[in-house]
This record gives C-alpha cells, sequence and structure tokens, in this order.
C-alpha cells in the first residue's frame, strides 16, 4: 500500500548533550570533567574550540524549548552533566547543579515536551580519572550506580524516561584506544577490553541502583551507537551473514548486555587479553532493559555470506562513497532499517529508539537569515523512508530522536561541523531555523513520511 504514516503515538524528538551544548563550565559549583581539560590541550580540538560558552543552554533553555516546540518535537533527549551534580564524582551533591534540570525539566512538562534523560555522555569528573584511571577501574563503574542512584530518585518524579550511558564504543575504544576522544588514551588492547568490561558493568550497577530508587515505574534503556552491518545486496545468505556480523562486531559491547554472556569468538580472540570478569558481573550487564536505544548514522560495514567459520565478510567501502560533511559520515540510508531490524531479530527487542541519527554539514546563513541546508533534507528523505520502512513491517520502533536540535560542540571537529536543526551564530547566540527544521516540522506534526 501507499501508506506514508508513522505509527500512531510515534515519538518525534530531538537530542543534545550536556557539554555540548550547556556552556556555563564555571557555573554554580560545577566540577571539572574530562572534556573540559582535553578540549584545552592544544591541537587537540579543530580550531582549538571548547565547550566554555557553547550554546549558553544553561542561560537559554527557556528559548530552547520554545524553538522544540515551533518543530513539534514532542520529546527531548538530554544529558545530565555528572561534575555539575557530584562535582567531586561521589559524596556531596551541589544542589545547584541539579536545579539547573530541574528548571529544564519543568520548563518541558509546561510546554508538553516529554523528558528523556541520558545520564552519561561522556563528560566524566576529571577526579574519577586523576585517581581511578577512569574507565580502567571497576571504582568507577561504582561511583556512576551512586550517581545515576541519586538523579533517578531527584528527578523519576517527573521523567520516566532513562538512557544510563550514551555511545559506549565511543567513550571505550574511541577514547582509551584509539585515543581519539577524552582522555585520549592510547592503552593496550587488554586494558581497552576491560576499559569496556567496566563500562558495560557501570550500565548494570547504574541499572540496578536505579531501579531500587525509582519512584515509579521507569523506561531504562541505552544509547548505543551499534555497529551497523548491512546486507550489501539484500538476498536471504546476505541477510543471515549481516545478522552473524551484528552479533560479533558489537559483541563486547551491546552483545554482552543483551545476552549476558562474551561470544565464544570474542573471548577466542582476544585470549590472554581477555577482561576479568564473573559471572555474578554478567547477571549485573544483562539487567533487563526496558527498550534498546541505538544511535544510527551508517553502515558501518556492508556483509556478504562468506564461506568461513564465521559465515559472514566484510565488504570495505568504496573509495569514492559519499559522505555527509563529517569524514567518518558515509551516506547509507539503508543502516536506518538494518540496524533495528537487526536489533529485533537477535535480541527480541520489543521496543526499540532511534536515539539519535542526522548529518554534520557546513552551513551558512545568507543576508536574508535563511539557511537552505538541501544536503541535510535530502538526508532526512532517505533515511526516514527506510525508518518508515522497518515501522511498515512491524519493527517495533517506537521513537526517532534527531541529532540535533542546534548546531553545537562537535568534539573534536569543535564549532567546524554544524548538526542542527537551528543554525547558531557563535557571535550572537541568535539561533535560526534551517529548512531541515520546516522539514522536521512537517513530518512530526504529520506523522507521516514527506
Ligand atoms: C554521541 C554522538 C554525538 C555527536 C553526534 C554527531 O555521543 O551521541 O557522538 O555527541 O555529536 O553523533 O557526530
Amino acid at each position: 500500500g501507499h501508506n506514508r504514516k508513522f505509527p500512531d503515538n510515534f515519538v518525534w524528538g530531538t537530542a543534545t548533550a550536556a557539554y555540548q551544548v550547556e556552556g556555563a563550565v564555571n557555573e554554580d559549583g560545577r566540577g571539572v570533567s574530562i572534556w573540559d581539560t582535553y578540549s584545552k590541550i592544544p591541537g587537540k580540538i579543530k580550531n582549538n574550540d571548547n565547550g566554555d560558552i557553547a550554546c549558553d543552554m544553561y542561560h537559554r533553555y527557556k528559548e530552547d524549548v520554545q524553538l522544540m516546540k515551533s518543530i513539534h518535537s514532542g520529546a527531548y533527549r538530554f544529558s545530565i552533566s555528572w561534575p555539575r551534580v557530584f562535582p567531586n564524582a561521589t559524596g556531596t551533591p551541589n544542589p545547584k547543579g541539579l536545579d539547573f534540570y530541574n528548571r529544564l525539566i519543568d520548563e518541558l512538562l509546561a510546554n508538553g515536551i516529554t523528558p528523556y534523560a541520558t545520564l552519561y555522555h561522556w563528560d566524566l569528573p576529571q577526579i574519577l580519572q586523576d585517581k581511578y584511571g577512569g574507565w580502567q577501574s571497576k571504582e568507577t563503574s561504582k561511583a556512576f550506580a551512586e550517581y545515576a542512584a541519586y538523579v533517578t530518585e531527584k528527578i523519576s518524579d517527573r521523567v520516566k524516561h532513562f538512557f544510563t550511558l550514551n555511545e559506549f564504543y565511543s567513550f571505550t575504544d574511541l577514547s582509551y584506544g584509539l585515543g581519539q576522544l577524552a582522555p585520549g588514551l592510547k592503552l593496550p588492547i587488554k586494558e581497552v577490553a576491560q576499559v569496556r568490561n567496566n563500562a558495560v558493568l557501570e550500565h548494570g550497577m547504574g541499572l540496578q541502583a536505579m531501579r531500587q530508587v525509582a519512584k515509579s515505574p521507569l523506561e531504562i534503556g541505552v544509547a548505543e551507537n551499534i555497529v551497523t552491518a548491512v546486507p550489501v545486496i539484500e538476498t536471504k545468505e546476505n541477510i543471515e551473514a549481516a545478522k552473524k556480523a551484528t552479533r560479533e562486531l558489537n559483541a563486547g559491547l551491546l552483545t554482552v548486555m543483551m545476552e549476558g554472556k562474551y561470544t565464544d569468538n570474542y573471548l577466542n580472540s582476544l585470549g590472554p587479553d581477555a577482561p576479568d570478569f564473573t559471572m555474578e558481573e554478567l547477571n549485573l550487564i544483562a539487567g533487563p532493559l526496558d527498550f534498546v536505544g541505538i544511535n544510527v548514522y551508517l553502515a558501518n560495514k556492508y556483509v556478504q555470506a562468506g564461506d568461513n567459520e564465521n559465515g559472514f565478510e566484510l565488504i570495505q567501502h568504496a573509495k569514492h562513497h559519499p559522505t555527509m560533511a563529517s569524514p567518518w559520515h558515509m551516506v547509507s540510508p539503508e543502516s536506518l532499517y538494518w540496524a533495528p531490524r537487526l536489533v529485533m531479530e537477535l535480541w527480541k527487542a520489543k521496543e526499540i529508539y532511534i536515539t539519535e541519527n542526522g548529518c554534520g554539514a557546513t552551513d551558512e546563513l545568507s543576508q536574508e537569515g535563511q539557511v537552505i541546508d538541501t544536503d541535510r533534507v535530502m538526508f532526512l528523505k532517505n533515511y526516514l523512508t527506510q525508518l518508515h520502512r522497518a515501522t511498515s513491517e512491524g519493527i517495533p520502533v517506537t521513537g526517532y530522536f534527531h541529532w540535533s536540535l542546534m548546531d553545537n560542540f562537535e568534539w573534536i571537529f569543535g564549532y567546524g561541523i554544524r548538526f542542527g536543526l537551528f543554525y547558531m551564530d557563535y557571535e550572537s547566540l541568535e539561533r535560526n531555523p534551517k529548512l531541515s527544521a520546516e522539514y522536521f516540522k512537517k513530518v512530526a506534526e504529520s506523522n507521516t513520511l514527506l
């Protein structure tokens, strides 16, 4: 049929993260995070940009809630800055830190926007890095559980949807193994495998602590940048291969959270470098989730059936495979169909959120104050077509969060690459809707693929 509707009650939202938008890094008793430190090391960030001011959302959140409202973003995914709430990671909380989130949550609810809170989006309190090597130690996992329980206790009267941690692969491998993100370490594989284990353990410990203090039943999940495998040609054999590949390519993170065990391949390939863990920890790591949240930007790998032990072969992207403005961002709309489909098939997920999708661009504001981002509109039309394919087939995707509401601090790319539906003038901090904001609004308002 030609029904272009998304399912009833489909959630259309936008997303941001604390360090990328808030600014106000020295206000109201906020502590230092590893991103404050890292962004001040000359040469680490394009242009030596940092998040000191960012979008100044800390002061302009009321205006930003109106931006959401103006484009029918009925939900907002934001992250809570751990060092704002606990300047020293644990111990005595800083009430002024939490107050900011209370104000924000109240403002969202007053405007009919559902808050979705992420507890960790990379801004680890510096003190944990200094004392324990951050994610290298299970002390960090314990500290997170304490922080997570405190925040949940305080806000779960109003916030019903939570994400424990955001993008495990980024804050483990990219941060401790490949040295690309804060704290910028290049540790040997044994330690990286341990960092991954401590991260999923932290998620499990946090989950348990959160359930214990919740004021009412909550929906808790992750927001993971799943490594997405897409069958290069959609034959039965290749689809089967993509499924196997998805399980193995995510073995140290999403797979162990969903299955409560590491795959044999994962442990065998690590050999003596395998992490140290107990059965009891595995049970915690696999604590039941209410939904699976996945950040999907691309097909990380194209896959075909393989005549080998694994049953799959990975295919490299062609040299001139088209990319969006971020160098890593291969255009591959099919990822937004295959990622949720394979998550459903592999792990019987009953509810899936797309917790991030979007693209970077080098948008420019015209003399007339317009931003005509045909690239982002093209991107969205193609990706949402694949999302619609998924929901029409009954794959249980219940919501989509666009990354991002507005241009913001794009980590090591600084302010040079823009991901927003709203254009940010970093001098005046004025926000201007782009053409894509209009597109998003029309889709969200009609709940229809346009
Ligand atoms: C994440 C992402 C975001 C990025 C976005 C665009 O951690 O969820 O890395 O913070 O800004 O993915 O690259």
